[in-house]
């Protein structure tokens, strides 16, 4: 592996006898070494009047709330796909100004009426913990359709939050003009009278800025808790595997994606190009062919987009080494979940 420079500039060409080798190799690897990219958070001296505050994201799968901490930030940290239950794991954007304030998201999982599996309850669980937790809670909701029954119980969890709430209709752009008042009518019901709402497009960026302005208003004074330049407390090599996964997400079909893991193996950042070697998880056999494809050609392009969106984060040549193997049921599986980064502690 180490002499194959001369693969950068496109995916490593994968060779018929490692794909065969991929079919027959069942094992799961063991090896993960995490690294330390960013410093711990600590708190800091500030400036009289600071403010900071923990701000949770939550709502249904797929109203849009990774694209909106990403419009918050400024900045592609989560990864966002048209199926629901792309993000697994609490993901924080922290936002500073050094003298006013520093306000940190929490994107977390889609809420679900029913967790299927233990992936499922640890989701639930992650997306439960931030709500109940957040200083201020931004119910997101996909205001293209009316709301669902689901949408009526999130909104009996969030009316016990102790946050201050402010309820967050996303999609408007999907929304003809005539029909916005009843839209926003129809999921105002379901909050207090007096909680302040917006209507707001994050995938076009409208409205996002006056939503921000709103929370640092509501933002209760204390200090930094990172430091300033910190934008997440996420390990780069974790977004990195999340960006793979995303690629899986829009590339694979029905069910795969959704039984899908990607684990990083080896992240040598100080070479150049950085080279990456990550394996993907999935739970069956006939899952592993579709993800691999004819010749090779579906792990390929799931290499090409992910290595493009990884380059585009760290502004740096990658080089992407993808392999498949199947570790079936592992949604189901503690020691699995725990590998994967799905579970406490
Ligand atoms: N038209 C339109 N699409 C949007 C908007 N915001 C998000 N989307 C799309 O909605 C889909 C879901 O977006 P995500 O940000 O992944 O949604 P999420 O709430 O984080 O979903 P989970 O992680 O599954 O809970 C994606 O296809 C986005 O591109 C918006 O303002 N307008
Ligand atoms: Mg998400």
């Amino acid at each position: 592996m180490a002499n194959k420079t001369d693969d950068i500039e496109g995916i490593k060409e994968i060779k018929e006898t490692e794909i065969e080798d991929q079919l027959t190799n069942e094992t799961v690897n063991e090896e993960s070494d995490d690294e330390v990219i960013w410093e711990d958070a600590t708190a800091a001296d500030f400036p009289e009047g600071h403010k900071s505050g923990f701000v949770a994201v939550v709502g249904r799968p797929n109203a849009g709330k990774s694209t909106l901490l990403n419009a918050l930030l400024g900045q592609k940290i989560a990864i966002v796909s048209h199926r629901p239950q792309t993000t697994r794991t609490r993901q924080l954007g922290i936002v500073t100004d050094e003298e006013k304030y520093q306000v940190v998201f929490v994107d977390t999982p889609g809420i679900m009426k029913k967790a299927l599996h233990k992936l499922d309850e640890f989701m639930l669980e992650t997306a439960v913990e931030a709500l109940n937790d957040g200083d201020i809670v931004l119910w997101i909701v996909d205001a293209s359709q009316p709301p669902t029954a689901e949408d009526k119980i999130i909104g009996e969890m969030v009316a016990k939050a102790s946050g201050t709430v402010l309820l967050v209709m996303n999609k408007n752009d999907l929304v003809p003009i005539e029909q916005a008042l009843d839209r926003t009518a129809e999921f105002r019901v379901l909050v207090p009278e007096q909680t302040e709402w917006f209507f707001i497009s994050s995938e076009h960026k409208r409205g996002v800025s006056d939503l921000f302005d709103t929370i640092i208003k509501h933002l209760p004074l204390g200090p930094r808790y990172y430091p300033p330049e910190q934008i997440t407390e996420t390990f780069v090599r974790d977004i990195v595997s999340e960006m793979i996964r995303e690629q899986l997400l829009l590339q694979l079909r029905e069910e795969i994606p959704h039984g899908t893991a990607v684990q990083i193996n080896d992240f040598k950042e100080e070479e150049t190009p950085l080279r990456i070697r990550a394996t993907i998880f999935v739970e069956r056999d006939s899952h592993k062919r579709i993800a691999i494809g004819q010749n090779g050609r579906m792990l390929k392009k799931i290499g090409t987009q992910a290595r493009y969106e990884i380059e585009k984060l760290l502004d740096k040549q990658v080089f992407l080494d993808l392999w498949v193997k199947v570790a079936p049921k592992w949604r189901t599986k503690e020691n699995l979940l725990k590998r994967f980064g799905y579970a406490e502690g």
